[in-house]
């Protein structure tokens, strides 16, 4: 059954959609148009009960928020993997998470304050 991710043009389905390109995992985009309010459909909603893009169904699997879509697809298909040791996991989780966190969030929050809830000047 072929993956469908659900996507916006926006920076966090970007990242799982690269990673599907990476790897060649043939996969159906499903678009959710988050300027016309579609995450927040009850069909998409059962999928991500965050109203967020992106999410993916693979199958049984339902899957949503890009670092943990990340994650999934990295153990499915044994790719972006650092060795199996502890040291090496570690390294690549806290750079994961501090894109999750840090970089990711304060970003959105960048562009959504600059351009869409500007201070009155
Ligand atoms: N923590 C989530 C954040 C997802 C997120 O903020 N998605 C944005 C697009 S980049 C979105 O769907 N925005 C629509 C909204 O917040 O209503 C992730 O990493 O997937």
């Amino acid at each position: 059954m072929t993956i469908k991710l659900y996507y916006h043009p926006s920076p966090n389905p970007a990242k799982v959609a690269l990673f599907l390109e990476e790897v060649g995992l043939p996969y159906e985009v499903v678009v959710v148009d988050t300027r016309k309010g579609e995450q927040h459909l009850p069909a998409f909603l059962a999928i991500n009960p965050n109203a967020k893009t992106p999410a993916l169904v693979d199958g049984e699997a339902t899957v949503f928020d890009s670092t943990a879509i990340l994650l999934y697809l990295a153990e499915k298909t044994g790719r972006f993997l650092p060795l199996d040791t502890p040291a090496a996991r570690a390294e690549m989780l806290s750079w994961l998470m501090l894109v999750a966190t840090g970089i990711g969030p304060y970003s959105g929050q960048c562009v959504h304050f600059k351009y869409f809830s500007p201070e009155p000047k």
